[in-house]
């Protein structure tokens, strides 16, 4: 349910305060300290490319904290944290945007972005400067780069024995994990399943005991977080080329010298191509290892599935907030 205009509000005058507060701070001590928080692991590419970049390239203004695995914020409640002066800097989603500004859900439909390139091209496009503005005006909070998470599948516990997935029809009945955000939700459902909401970090026990029969990751993610142990197969639906982007408080940044913000804006866009290139690597080598580990990965009946999900998305509420032509503008940028 997107954000009250009232809460929306309170949080405009928090993130206000936040800047007070966070200029005050600043200037009264040597360095600052950015807190990172992310459900992600510390061995995520996306944790390795901050940690590897990020943090040595402001070292010489401030400490890089990282925080993984949910255990300074909760998924989805970081931008929230940043707003109010509680958090310094997340790895944030479309998904959890879109629950503040519902136009954010254009970047969340399944098989819109069409690959690492594309997000990279929409993120520096005009078309991309009112998503930003807004953020740091209502939310006080700097997109600085996008970062690429890789294309989520399918992953079921069934094996292909029991159930072979070919079309939308196939998931009907498929109690399918997906993240809480009534994106992630809708787009769980123009899948064909029935979407259950959960945390990332409950997925891996869910699946264990068999609370819910799959989850939807890119691969490298099924990798890390040990997905493929409770799992059998994986279909190759690629249903939405996932990014997050490196969210910043704009309280902080505006706090420092002109050449500390350079720093941040160069050292966010380096662990975004680190971490990018790396994904890529790994969606490239993963298919054959996560084979290897008895997993059953094939691709389905990708036309049907882009047909189907793509209807869902034109005849939603969530495409009513979509600014008119922009999704023709995002289209255009990529192949
Ligand atoms: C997930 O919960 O499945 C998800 O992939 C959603 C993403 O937006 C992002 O929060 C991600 O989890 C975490 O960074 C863990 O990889």
């Amino acid at each position: 349910m997107p954000m009250t205009l009232a809460r929306r509000s309170m949080l405009a005058a928090a993130a206000a305060l936040a800047t007070l507060a966070a200029t005050g701070a600043a200037l009264a001590q040597d360095g600052i300290t950015i807190r990172m928080s992310t459900p992600a692991s510390e061995t995520d590419s996306r944790s390795v490319a901050l940690a590897d970049k990020f943090g040595p390239m402001v070292a010489g203004f401030a400490t890089y904290e990282p925080h993984y695995n949910a255990t300074l914020f909760a998924q989805g409640s970081e931008l929230e944290a940043i707003a109010t002066g509680d958090l310094e800097m997340s790895i944030a989603s479309a998904q959890e945007l879109a629950t503040f500004f519902p136009e954010f859900s254009i970047f969340t439909a399944g098989y819109v972005l069409q690959d690492a390139d594309h997000q990279v091209a929409v993120f520096n496009d005009a078309l991309f400067e009112p998503f930003k503005a807004k953020a740091e005006a209502e939310l006080g909070i700097k997109l600085l780069a996008p970062m690429y998470l890789g294309r989520r599948q399918v992953n079921l516990r069934q094996s292909v024995d029991e159930l072979k997935v070919t079309t939308p029809a196939d998931l009907a009945g498929v109690n399918l994990r997906m993240p809480g955000t009534d994106a992630w939700q809708f787009l769980g459902k123009a899948l064909g399943a029935n979407p259950t909401p959960m945390a990332f970090t409950e997925v891996y026990a869910a699946l264990a005991s068999g609370s819910v029969d799959g989850q939807d990751n890119p691969l490298p993610t099924v990798v890390d977080a040990k997905f493929y142990e409770v799992t059998s197969q994986i279909v190759l639906t690629s249903h939405l080329v996932d990014w997050n982007f490196i969210a910043f408080s704009k309280a902080v940044y505006d706090s420092l010298t002109p050449e500390q913000q350079a720093a941040v804006e160069a050292a966010a866009w380096a662990a975004a191509d680190f971490g990018r290139a790396n994904q890529l690597q790994k969606e490239a080598d993963l298919v054959s290892f996560l084979e290897g580990k008895g997993l059953a990965i094939y691709e389905p009946d990708l036309a049907a599935f882009r047909a189907a999900v793509q209807d869902a998305y034109l005849a939603s509420d969530l495409a009513k907030a979509w600014p008119e032509g922009l999704l023709g503008q995002i289209n255009a940028l990529g192949k």
